[in-house]
């Protein structure tokens, strides 16, 4: 049964910290409505599409989306209108011609992402299947392997802790809902042990924990390791960490400025020195952002260091743009990608994005925004594009949770079927 776009609306609704966002709804003359709403970074990188604010300090401090908002019900629902929503690369292709800019910045990648995805949805309802089998096919039997944010620091918490991201990754579970379940019991476990110590137990962006460790960086892996001991699991075996430093926001003036741990400044070497020794000494298996995304040099050296030992991931650097990627994979600077729609701005670029890493044998995570919504598209995504793994924040906070339980779903329907990991 072929379908047509009649409509495109949108709405301007807030994200997870308050700040407004897209909604976009595709309507289809057989009834069918599509909906997508789009996140928004704090710690983004230099090159991401741009999304478009209204920059008017009378609204929201200026963060208003009224623009973007009124770019979808005007130029881009009278581009689209007609279209069969089962052309996502056409569709997508004509929104960037519509645009004209190298980085969607007339009409704003929250405008264009909005009614990419919402397209997508559309045409899987009308196709009478679930968004991963509309966009995965019938192979799309693999769940990611879940990487949670149970500590939180830099950009997204005024913890003591510089470096963003503190994750626990359940490496030995048998399938997704077992490593969820790893996952929420040692995110309890850390409560308590942060409790037990006098620590604050409020959370940050993500979900994850916020204290003012006396110990710094290094005391958040010690206690990571603690809770997942204390829930009864082995690190390393069962339950790995993962990092996200997001080095971009502590690098000034060519060093790497370690304030709030009060641990000094640190020279690129030192930071791999630095994150070599934590290897040893810490079962860790992910690394991202190690350096900053102006720092070539820097993630080189990492991956040179330590990219036959762990996954280095590229996120600020590379933004998923496959022209990023591609001389990355040629420069041997990460072994794999940190993949978020909203840096690109439409599904099919973030589709290609992703073959390249497989063509280059790196690994991909199909990652939230600090800022989201309770939109689960990335969960379905993940799945369509063959597991790998997923970051989307930390076993707390509906916006996070969300995109968990939809997976749980995901599982849940394909019963025997499913799958752990690529
Ligand atoms: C990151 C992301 C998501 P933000 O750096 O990987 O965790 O943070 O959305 O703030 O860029
Ligand atoms: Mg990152």
């Amino acid at each position: 049964m072929t379908a047509h776009i009649e409509n495109i609306t949108a709405l301007e609704i807030l994200d997870s910290r308050g700040f407004p966002t897209v909604r976009v709804n595709v309507l289809l003359d057989n009834g069918i409505v599509g909906t997508a709403s789009i996140p928004s970074g704090a710690s983004t990188g230099e090159n991401e599409a741009t999304e478009l604010r209204d920059d008017d300090p009378s609204r929201y401090g200026g963060k208003g989306v009224r623009q973007a908002v009124e770019n979808v019900g005007n130029e881009i629902a009278a581009a689209l209108t007609g279209f069969d929503p089962i052309r996502q690369a056409q569709i997508d292709r004509v929104m960037i011609e519509l645009d004209g800019t190298e980085n969607k910045s007339r009409l704003g990648a929250n405008a264009i992402l909005g009614v990419s995805q919402a397209v997508a949805r559309a045409a899987a309802q009308s196709c009478g299947l679930p968004l991963y089998a509309y966009l995965g096919g019938v192979g799309a039997r693999y769940l990611p392997v879940p990487m949670m944010n149970v500590l939180n620091g830099g950009k997204h918490a005024d913890s003591s802790l510089d470096f963003q991201e503190f994750m626990i990754v359940p490496v030995g579970a048998p399938n997704f809902s077992e490593a969820l379940r790893y996952g929420a019991e040692t995110f309890q476990a850390l409560k308590k042990i942060l409790h037990g110590k006098g620590y604050a137990t409020s959370v940050g962006d993500e979900g994850g924990f916020a204290p003012q460790l006396t110990g710094g960086n290094d005391e958040a892996c010690e206690l990571i390791v603690a809770a997942i001991e204390k829930a009864g699991y082995t690190p390393g075996k069962d339950i790995a960490i993962a990092l996200d430093p997001a080095a971009s926001s502590f690098f000034e003036g060519g060093m790497y400025r370690l304030t709030r741990s009060k641990q000094g400044d640190k020279t690129p070497a030192d930071m791999v020195a630095l994150f070599k020794s934590w290897v040893d000494k810490y079962p860790i298996v992910s690394i991202e952002d190690g350096h900053a995304e102006t720092d070539e040099a820097g993630f080189k050296a990492m991956t040179a260091a330590l990219g036959d030992r762990i996954q280095i991931v590229g996120d600020d650097n590379l933004v998923t743009n496959p022209k990023f990627i591609a001389r990355a994979i040629e420069e041997k600077s990460c072994n794999a990608a940190l993949i978020k729609l909203n840096q690109i701005g439409t599904v099919s670029e973030t589709i290609d994005a992703i073959h390249l890493c497989r063509k280059a044998g790196w690994g991909f995570v199909i990652s939230h925004r600090s800022g989201e919504t309770e939109d689960t598209f990335m969960a379905d995504f993940a799945v369509a594009m063959g597991g790998g793994q997923i970051k989307t924040g930390s076993v707390c906070r509906s916006e996070r949770i969300a995109k968990y339980n939809r997976l749980l779903e995901i599982e849940a329907e394909l019963g025997a079927a499913a799958r752990l990991g690529a």
